[in-house]
């Protein structure tokens, strides 16, 4: 049965992955590479310092530690001048009414998203006191495929993964919920998202029978 349900945020409650794009292809161009939407599918729902190593692999080009973080941090102030820029109007199609029929069916709501920046897109998006639980990049040590943001979220909520179901957009988000026992549902491209239970291209005019056979 059914009791909670975790919303990855990228690409499931928002579309920041636009963002994530303009700032890294900004970043590419100081070496020269670059960076196309085809690349930006490698880094979805993976760790801001593993999307770098993997735009650093795609270039051919090694770097220290300390020289890495200081790009990262570069890329980051540029995403986070757009995401401040954001507001309810970007909220994708039918989530917050999804999550309000959730709720009115007594489950319990909260986030699992690698994203250090969730909480101050919650706050653009005004959805911060939407989800009972949120767990983000900055309560966890290991990214995705790891399941410990959603193995996370299941504890705060007080519940088993079981008892709850995942959306994500990510091959390594399906997998990390895959990995942690969850219920999973795909948003997004069956073909790409084959390891989940369903998958769905979004959530408009979606209700809880979604969660029929779960
Ligand atoms: P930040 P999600 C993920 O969000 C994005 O899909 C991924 O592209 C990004 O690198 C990651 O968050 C870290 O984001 O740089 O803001 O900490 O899909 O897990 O909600
Ligand atoms: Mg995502």
């Amino acid at each position: 049965m059914i009791k909670g349900v975790i919303f990855d945020l990228d690409g499931v409650v928002v579309d920041t992955a636009k963002y994530h794009f303009l700032a890294w292809k900004r970043l590419a161009e100081e070496f020269n590479y670059e960076f196309t939407e085809k690349n930006n599918e490698l880094l979805k729902g993976v760790s801001r310092v593993r999307s770098l190593e993997i735009i650093l692999e795609l270039a051919g080009i090694n770097l220290t530690e300390n020289e890495k973080s200081e790009l990262a941090e570069k890329k980051n102030n540029w995403y986070v001048e757009y995401i401040l820029k954001m507001d309810e109007s970007e909220i994708l199609p039918g989530v917050v009414d999804f999550i309000n029929l959730c709720k009115g069916e007594n489950m319990k709501v909260a986030l699992g998203s690698a994203s250090k920046n969730a909480e101050l897109i919650l706050k653009n998006l005004k959805l911060l006191l939407c989800f009972d639980v949120i767990v983000d990049g900055n309560k966890i040590s290991a990214a995705k495929p790891d399941p410990e943001v959603f193995l996370k979220a299941a504890s705060e909520l007080n519940l088993k993964p079981e008892n709850c179901v995942v959306f994500e957009d990510a091959e390594a988000g399906v997998e990390a919920a895959r990995r942690g026992k969850f219920h999973v549902i795909g948003i997004g491209s069956p073909e790409i998202l084959k390891a989940a239970d369903y998958v769905i291209p979004g959530f408009k005019g979606r209700g809880i029978e979604l969660f029929s056979e779960m």
